[in-house]
């Protein structure tokens, strides 16, 4: 399967020397749709859209509808914390396996559960090999990972390299929604290090400019940013304007 349009923008943006700027709203406590307008007016590349409870495929669907309605012109990428999250108003899917979890549901069972819809929808899917790292949050627990410690980044640099043998064009390292401590710049650098070709993503409690620059100049590709957003559009603002001016 070839990267579909929503991917080959990205990359191309990539290519051309950007970072991304990814802002994550969770539709079971969402962003404001004009907030997020503004944010995509000041580049942000695309919008990812998900959570982990009490979420339907109509509250997904709903929430889109109002982000173009809004004026989003961005694209809108679902970031699955399940099968329920499936849209058909949205332009990707990142199409994940988490890859440390300890079981199968999450590694595979949920994939072939969302399969048979994400074809018949026609949305594009990223394969994404999705790595929980430290805190992991709400994704960490509902997920039963095993998170790879903060203090070793090789452990990291190995899973990106088994998530990119195996074919998988984007890795997240997700330290957890509201992490307290983000994903170590050592382990982005090692995971970029061990999978050269593949988009690093990196998100969770990135809540600074000076973090989401580390994470840049480490080697991750894009940066997601959630909870500031929600609580202080401003602040991330600044975030997004830091990651844009590398
Ligand atoms: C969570 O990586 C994302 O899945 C974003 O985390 O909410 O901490 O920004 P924050």
């Amino acid at each position: 399967m070839k990267p579909g349009r929503v991917e080959q923008s990205l990359r191309r943006r990539l290519e051309a020397g950007e970072k991304l700027f990814l802002l994550l709203s969770d539709p079971e406590k969402p962003i404001s749709p004009e907030t997020v307008a503004s944010m995509v007016e000041a580049g942000a590349d695309a919008v990812l859209v998900g959570g982990s409870l009490n979420i339907t495929p109509y509250d997904v669907d709903e929430y889109i509808r109002r982000l173009r309605g809004a004026g989003v012109h961005a694209p809108v990428i679902i970031f699955p914390g399940g099968v329920s999250n499936i849209s058909r108003e949205a332009d990707a899917i990142l199409f994940m396996s988490l890859l440390n979890s300890l079981d199968p549901y999450w590694l595979i069972g949920a994939q072939v559960a969302a399969a048979p819809l994400v074809k018949r929808l026609g949305l594009e899917a990223i394969p994404t090999g999705y790595i929980i790292v430290g805190y992991g949050g709400a994704a960490g627990h509902i997920g039963r990972a095993a998170p790879i410690p903060y203090e070793t980044p090789y452990i990291a640099a190995a899973y990106a390299a088994a998530a990119e043998l195996m074919g998988m064009r984007a890795v997240y390292l997700e330290a957890g929604s509201g992490a307290p401590r983000p994903v170590p710049p050592e382990a982005v650098a090692a995971a970029r290090r061990a999978a050269e070709e593949v988009m690093l993503i990196v998100g969770g409690g990135i809540r600074s400019s000076e973090t989401a620059r580390a994470a840049v100049t480490a080697g991750a590709d894009a940066i997601v940013v959630g909870t500031m957003a929600e609580r202080d559009p401003q602040r991330a603002l600044e975030i997004l304007s830091a990651v844009k001016r590398r």
